[in-house]
Parts: C-alpha cells; sequence; structure tokens
C-alpha cells in the first residue's frame, strides 16, 4: 500500500494569526504531498515497500537518501499537523507534571525547544521526546527525526516544531524566533499529552 497524504484535521485558517492560512495550505498540500509522493517513487520495487513509516525510522540507515529524506518528512509532518490546532489549552494529567518536574516551568520548556529550534543551523526541527520514560529536548537536521536509528538522542517524539523556511517565510520572513514565539498559541496540548501517555 502506497503512502497517502493525510488530510488536514483543521481548516486552512484555523491556526490564523499565529500561522497564516497561505503557509498552511502550501506546506500540506504541496510540501507534505510531495514528501509522501517521493517516498512511494523512492521505495517502489523495493524491500521497503509495505514497510510502516516507524520500520522505517528504525532501519532508516539501510535505505538510500530519498527514503530518509521523504519518509522522514512524511512522518514529520503527519505528526506536525495534529500538534497543532486553535485549542488554546495547556498540558494536561500526567503531561503538566512531568513537564514541570523535567523542565521546572511550561515556560522553562518553551524555552528549551525555542532554543533547539533556533539555533538549528539551515533546516530542521525541534523535539520534546520521552527517552527512557523522561522527557528530553532535542533537534534533528533536515527531516531527520528522533526514531532514525541514526539520530544522535534517540526517543519517542511527542511534539516536534518545523523551522524549515517553509513553515514561516511568508509571515515572519527571516524572523524564526518570532515564529518560534507564536507557535505555542496553536499547539494542542490534548494531542501531545496523548502521545505522551502513548510512549510510555
Ligand atoms: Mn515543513
Amino acid at each position: 500500500m502506497a503512502f497517502t497524504l493525510p488530510a488536514l484535521p483543521y481548516a486552512f485558517d484555523a491556526l490564523e494569526p499565529h500561522i497564516d492560512a497561505q503557509t498552511m495550505q502550501i506546506h500540506h498540500d504541496k510540501h507534505h504531498q510531495a514528501y509522501v509522493d517521493n517516498l512511494n517513487k523512492a521505495l517502489a520495487g523495493t524491500d521497503g515497500e509495505g514497510k510502516t513509516l516507524e520500520e522505517l525510522m528504525a532501519n532508516i540507515s539501510a535505505y538510500p537518501t530519498a527514503v530518509r529524506n521523504n519518509g522522514g518528512g512524511h512522518y514529520n509532518h503527519t505528526l506536525f499537523w495534529t500538534v497543532l490546532g486553535a485549542h488554546g489549552n495547556g498540558p494536561e494529567g500526567d503531561l503538566e507534571k512531568v513537564i514541570n518536574d523535567a523542565f521546572g516551568s511550561l515556560d522553562a520548556l518553551k524555552e528549551k525547544m525555542n532554543a533547539a529550534g533556533a539555533t538549528r543551523f539551515g533546516s530542521g526541527w525541534a523535539w520534546l521526546i520521552v527517552k527512557d520514560g523522561k522527557l528530553e529536548v532535542t533537534s534533528t537536521p533536515n527531516q531527520d527525526n528522533p526514531l532514525m536509528d541514526i539520530a544522535e538522542v534517540k526517543g519517542h517524539p511527542i511534539l516536534g516544531i518545523d523551522v524549515w523556511e517553509h513553515a514561516y517565510y511568508l509571515k515572519y520572513q527571516n524572523r524564526r524566533p518570532e515564529y518560534l514565539g507564536a507557535i505555542w498559541n496553536v499547539i494542542n496540548w490534548s494531542e501531545v499529552s496523548k502521545r505522551y501517555k502513548a510512549a510510555l
């Protein structure tokens, strides 16, 4: 079964004014679609065909670069759309407590994630992961992610922030830190909390 582009779980303009509708439309319909198409192309007729994304990530060093880039791109964006939303809520249940235990406060976590995103040279992602049952902040280059066997810091991602220019350039131009500040207004903490529980 070939991979397919998941529908955006809300309208393109749902994250306005923090993330504009045009950026969301291009990001989802063009960029993510291209990762899906190129992943299917790269896997066609190989023994990677039929594997799940998680199986591919866990053994990514055995695959060509096109699978790493586009498989990572597909996994990362599929996660990204679900951890965004105009919910205006905060971490729930155990997650609130473990964030306070690990980082001191939610604001301290945001600062750490923003620093990880702002200092990632070139394109990449900032991550909140569960590693050995504990929360950790990390970042990856390009479309890599912490599930990949080649990742410097491995773990299960429960929140990912895209710091590729295509995620913010129309509205924020070169001001990546401003985008990183704004995105916390549209984090879907219910989804992050759900992913935390599932990762344990
Ligand atoms: Mn992107």
